[in-house]
């Protein structure tokens, strides 16, 4: 067996201790640096998982340290200037979402780590969720025939605010954190969009950001997608974090239901993912997506393949989710090829 792959994690916060749990369940790479500047964060992280060496500064750390790739957890503001720290210092990169504040950023992040010759994956999850991954390798396997109709759903009353309060600061609230998973889902679906309409409303008061969006997809394929996600939806039972798919196709169609459970051709498959050991309800959904997309990196890395959710590929999701957004603010259809 070959030598683990020695990685570092930046960002000790809320959901890099999932990815610091699915590290330490796989055998192909060991994190043997932290770096967070919270340093109540970083000790208590660095503690929880065993692991020595913790800095502050990344870029201390990229000097300190012989990395072959970097996994980083932080928001959003500080992904450009650590994906190009991590390109300078030469190791494969994971991002987490949204990979970039704008498509500028984005591009020149991508540029970076092609130009070092490395691997950069986006942090994009939801396609590798267990039950969305089955329905992605159905519609692949073309057992729907021809897709021409599909819709992504996402609705929930769910507090995410007590565990990420940054989520109710920003002027951007649920496209630009969830919606960009569940239009990944449709792109992963459907494949790529030429143009979008969309709407938004916020429906929270005490938050900043819109909290329901719904957009219309044209895809190149020639089928349409409905993409809806809300977190003023007050259902029972809670569907949290499900994302519900519907698809039409010539030869058939299918559902993917509260619960888990796919409906095709008049049968019921239960798709209820694991409770891994170190994961919780309801969010062992996401959870084993983390350990299944951490996996699919160090296998690419293995056969120097590039990712299925690449930085390169992650350009067409974020271009979406820009597009969105323009579209609400100037109610109008938004063609993708002119972002
Ligand atoms: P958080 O605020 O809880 O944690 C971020 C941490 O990064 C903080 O501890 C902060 O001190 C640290 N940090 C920020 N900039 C830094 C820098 N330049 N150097 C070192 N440390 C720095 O945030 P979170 O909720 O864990 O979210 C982190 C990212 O993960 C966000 O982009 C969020 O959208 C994403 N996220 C993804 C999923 C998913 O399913 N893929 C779920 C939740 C959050
Ligand atoms: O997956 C995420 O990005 C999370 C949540 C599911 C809460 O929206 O922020």
């Amino acid at each position: 067996m070959s030598k683990p792959l020695n990685g570092a994690v930046i960002g000790c916060g809320f959901f890099a201790q999932n990815q610091l749990h699915a590290w330490a369940a796989l055998p192909g790479a060991q994190i043997v640096a932290l770096c967070d500047r919270d340093p109540v964060r970083l000790a208590e992280t660095a503690s929880r998982f065993g692991i020595v060496r913790t800095y502050a500064d990344a870029a201390e750390m990229f000097v300190a340290e012989r990395l072959d790739f970097v996994d980083i957890a932080t928001t959003v503001a500080s992904h450009r200037p650590l994906v190009e720290m991590a390109a300078q210092a030469g190791v494969h990169v994971i991002c987490q979402k949204p990979f970039a504040a704008n498509m500028t950023d984005a591009r020149a992040m991508v540029a970076a780590v092609e130009a070092a010759g490395k691997t950069l994956m986006v942090h994009e999850n939801f396609r590798w969720q267990s039950a969305v991954r089955r329905v992605i390798e159905i519609v692949r396997a073309g057992t729907l025939g021809e897709v021409f109709f599909g819709r992504v759903s996402f609705r929930s009353g769910f507090d995410v605010f007590s565990g990420q309060p940054y989520l109710a600061e920003g002027k951007r609230f649920i496209i630009e954190d969830l919606g960009i998973h569940t239009l990944d889902i449709a792109r992963a679906l459907f494949g790529d969009v030429i143009r979008t309409a969309a709407t938004t409303r916020r429906i929270n008061p005490s938050i900043n950001g819109e909290d329901v969006a719904t957009m219309l997809l044209t895809h190149r394929s020639g089928a349409t997608s409905v993409v809806d996600c809300s977190y003023a939806t007050k259902r029972i039972p809670e569907t949290f974090p499900e994302s519900l798919i519907e698809i039409d196709g010539t030869l058939g169609s299918l559902r993917l239901d509260a619960g888990y459970q796919l409906v095709m051709q008049g049968c019921v498959e239960d798709l209820s993912p694991p409770l891994l050991a170190w994961a919780s309800r309801p969010w062992h959904n996401i959870q084993e997506s983390v350990l299944i997309i951490q996996r699919h990196f160090l296998e690419c890395i293995a056969a120097g393949a590039a990712p299925e959710t690449s930085g390169r590929d992650n350009l067409q999701t974020l271009a979406l989710v820009e597009a969105a957004y323009l579209s609400a603010a100037e109610a109008r259809t938004v063609d993708l090829a002119t972002l």
